[in-house]
């Protein structure tokens, strides 16, 4: 067990003490310094930075932890006071991250996040070594510094090719599904919401569960039981607050999988305080609105048993305020509550999804229109010649209108019938 002073500018310390619980580090001592914003030159201000000193030289602590995001100044000019490794949240995520990857493509995508992460902290170090403040990255001096950075650099290069390879091959995986009849659901929300425990209890499986953060890095597909449709749930990694970009960014193929799904099921915790349920389901909303491009969303209310059944209903309501677009289920992965209610919603949306084939001319209008298409529906093939066929999934209700536009620019549409899904029960769990 690594031991840590943990050093805060406000007293939002629950998630930072989640999070070095996960990652193992126990917490000697909490040091709040309440300000309006950090101090530009050591986080906290000098009167209280010498108060940590002295904590440190009475502790025997292993890190100085920041619940906040660090400059590259910043965390050079700390570490050169406390003679300290100081870790920021964002890098309290990345080891957290670093430790639970498994699979080659969440430790590639941990790899990039934290090379991307580092090399402004390296660039710092150099700059430091080269002015002779400090001895250099790992005390190797300025040149193993330098080292180290172009390494970091001809890496990030390679992995972003990789990761893009990956990203193409999920693509192909999801068209081909998709192609055989599978009604694509994924699994989006905060983590710890519940999201494995339900991708269990609804498929059968035995994926990991755990009351740590980021349990889940690597993408589970599952066929959902106990339903007549070829429905494929998909397991993912979770979000936190100020989730890191670098992260976002190098975790994108996987993130997709949520994205780019026919029904994201937006998990949250409902056994939590009102404040934080709104918190979390915002953080989440926040990542997935921009990306999820009128896709639709079903908010799934999960750990309901910890909740006394008479407010149930209030819950229910409160919960539909904060995304009135959305239907909210409230479920329970321990009991059972409401799991037979998801299922029906998911078929119910399931039943909604159209593939049309269209032809159009290759005119100026008909390329426009596509791309205006690529908004609101997924378009799952296009193949040019000197006309367009299009074949593309999109909703019940749009099908007319769709059909309308089309149409007008003097195109034909083949088909717009039902998915017919064929018996194949093949899905598989990536690695
Ligand atoms: N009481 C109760 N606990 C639950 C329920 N669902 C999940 N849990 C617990 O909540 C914790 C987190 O569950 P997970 O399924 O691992 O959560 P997750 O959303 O997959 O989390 P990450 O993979 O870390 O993003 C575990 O301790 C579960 O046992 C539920 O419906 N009720
Ligand atoms: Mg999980």
């Amino acid at each position: 067990m690594k031991r840590a002073i943990l050093l805060s500018i406000d007293d939002d310390l629950d998630e930072i003490r989640a999070l070095l619980r996960t990652l193992e580090v126990v917490i000697d001592k909490e040091i709040v310094q309440k300000r309006g914003g950090p101090h530009r030159k050591t986080y906290l201000g000098s009167g209280k930075v010498e108060e940590v000193q002295r904590e440190i030289e009475s502790l025997d602590v292993d890190y100085v932890i920041v619940n906040g995001d660090l400059k590259p100044s910043q965390h050079h000019a700390l570490e050169m006071l406390f003679q300290k490794e100081c870790v920021d949240r964002v890098g309290v995520i990345l080891r957290i991250f670093a430790n639970h990857a498994h699979a080659k493509e969440a430790k590639d995508q941990v790899a990039l996040a934290t090379m991307r992460y580092e090399l402004p902290f390296l660039r710092e170090w150099i700059h430091k070594a080269k002015k002779g403040e400090r001895p250099g990255f790992l005390s190797g001096g300025a040149y193993a510094t330098e080292v180290y950075y172009e390494h970091a650099r001809s890496q990030i290069g390679r992995i972003e090719r990789s990761l893009n390879v990956n990203s193409k091959q999920r693509e192909v995986r999801r068209t081909m599904r998709r192609k055989r009849g599978y009604f694509l659901v994924s699994f989006a929300g905060y983590t710890n919401a519940g999201k494995s425990a339900l991708l269990n209890v609804l498929s059968g499986s035995q994926n990991m569960v755990d009351d740590r953060l980021f349990s889940t890095l690597s993408t589970t597909t599952r066929r959902l039981n106990k339903s007549k449709r070829n429905v494929l749930l998909t397991d993912t990694v979770g979000f936190i607050s100020k989730l890191p970009p670098d992260l976002v960014k190098a975790f994108n193929s996987t993130l997709e999988e949520i994205f780019l799904a026919d029904l994201i099921l937006l998990v949250v915790d409902v056994s939590e305080p009102f404040d934080m349920i709104r918190k979390k389901l915002k953080t989440s909303l926040n990542v997935l609105i921009p990306r999820q491009h009128g896709r639709e969303m079903i908010i799934v209310g999960n750990k309901i048993d910890r909740v006394s059944s008479d407010s149930h209903r209030e819950l229910r309501e409160r919960v539909k305020e904060l995304h009135p677009i959305s239907e909210v289920i409230l479920t329970s992965a321990i009991d059972r509550t409401g799991l037979a209610e998801l299922v029906s919603v998911i078929e119910t949306s399931e039943n909604r999804s159209c593939v049309m084939v269209a032809i159009l001319p290759m005119t100026d209008s008909a390329l426009s229109l596509i791309s205006a298409l690529h908004d609101s529906t997924d378009i799952e093939e296009t193949k040019m010649s000197d006309h367009i066929e299009l074949v593309l999934r999109c909703r019940t209700s749009e099908v007319q209108k769709l059909t309308g536009k089309i149409e007008t620019i003097g195109g034909t549409v083949l088909t717009s019938d039902e998915v017919v899904p064929d018996n194949d029960p093949a899905c598989e769990s990536p690695p």
